[in-house]
């Protein structure tokens, strides 16, 4: 590992190329990684999956309790600044759940927007995923969770979209995929939720991620159409659509992994996907780590194919 570190950075340095060894995190596992550019840094908010613990959240499942945010100059070296939010400091989920899954972060107004889904304690106890948000002041946070989830968010595995009009909209998932307006506080809805019924019918879609190039917004999801979930998109003119269906983003994993989830930025003029495989443990899926690899796009805006790289 150090002597790949040095390579890259010495390629860094010398090119301005960076390079990434996967997984980016070996000392515990990661999944959902929602990647960030904030100044000269990529910042990771992932999902944390940790060994299930009899009694803790369902048996044989995802086991999430906290979040910990990464960042890194390189891709190559990753800095791990800790917890940022925990299940038990959320005053409205249920602290019994183990189910902090998928999140995003937003910058807005110099303030940082962490967005999470987690099942509601209380008398919404068994009622689903709500979707909260956390606020800090720097990336690394600390971050403040609010009193209540998003009124009118039912539904896991946020995404917060920031127009070049400054106009934000959030993205969720509830076996489709769903999308709002944001008020300019980044914390209520501004709309009436829209579903993207356009997009393939069948079949689980889950983990959106939308971004901008040039003029096209492309919303991309992971959809289970064969056994397991591939990455695919949809192009559009407007952020909330319709969406057409384009194309695989990236195919199945080969190792099986059930599920997996993207996030899409560009970084000293290289696009890359960020997304998860099972690389730390094969024999159970449910504890992920988060991958990297460059991202190409053909002369007419459309995606092309990215292969997983091997470890
Ligand atoms: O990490 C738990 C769930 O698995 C996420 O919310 C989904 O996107 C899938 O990756």
């Amino acid at each position: 590992k150090i002597k790949y570190s040095l390579i890259g950075l010495v390629l860094w340095l010398v090119t301005g190329t960076v390079i990434a060894q996967n997984p980016l995190i070996r000392d515990q596992f990661t999944a959902d990684p929602s990647a960030r550019v904030f100044g000269d840094r990529v910042y990771i908010y992932p999902s944390h999956d940790i060994p299930v613990i009899p009694g803790h959240g369902r048996a044989n499942w995802f086991c999430m309790e906290d979040y910990h945010v990464f960042s890194s100059l390189n891709l190559t070296d990753w800095k791990d600044h800790g917890t940022i939010l925990t299940q038990n400091r959320v005053p409205w989920a249920d602290s019994t759940a183990y189910s902090m899954w998928a999140p995003d972060c937003v910058f807005r107004n110099g303030k940082y927007y962490f967005y999470f889904p987690a099942p509601p304690g209380g008398i919404s106890k068994g009622k689903g995923f709500r979707v909260g948000v956390a606020v800090a002041n720097k990336p690394t946070g600390p971050f403040t969770p609010q009193k209540e989830p998003i009124e009118g968010i039912q539904g896991i595995d946020p995404n917060v979209f920031i127009d070049d009009d400054g106009q934000a909209y959030i993205y969720w998932a509830q076996g489709n995929i769903y999308a709002a307006k944001l008020k300019a506080n980044m914390l209520e809805l501004a709309s009436e939720p829209v579903i993207f019924d356009q997009l393939p019918e069948k079949g689980l879609k889950e983990g959106p991620y939308l971004f901008k190039r040039k003029d096209n917004y492309y919303l991309t999801y992971p959809h289970v159409a064969n056994k397991t979930e591939r990455l695919e998109y949809a192009m559009s003119k407007s952020p909330l659509g319709p969406f057409s269906y384009t194309g695989v983003i990236m195919d199945e994993s080969a190792s099986g992994c059930w599920t997996n989830h993207q996030s899409i930025i560009k970084f000293k003029n290289q696009w890359y996907l960020f997304y998860h495989n099972d690389d730390l443990s094969p024999q159970f899926d449910k504890n992920r780590s988060i991958r990297a690899d460059s991202l190409f796009f053909n002369g007419d805006g459309t995606i092309r194919k990215v292969l997983q790289t091997l470890r």
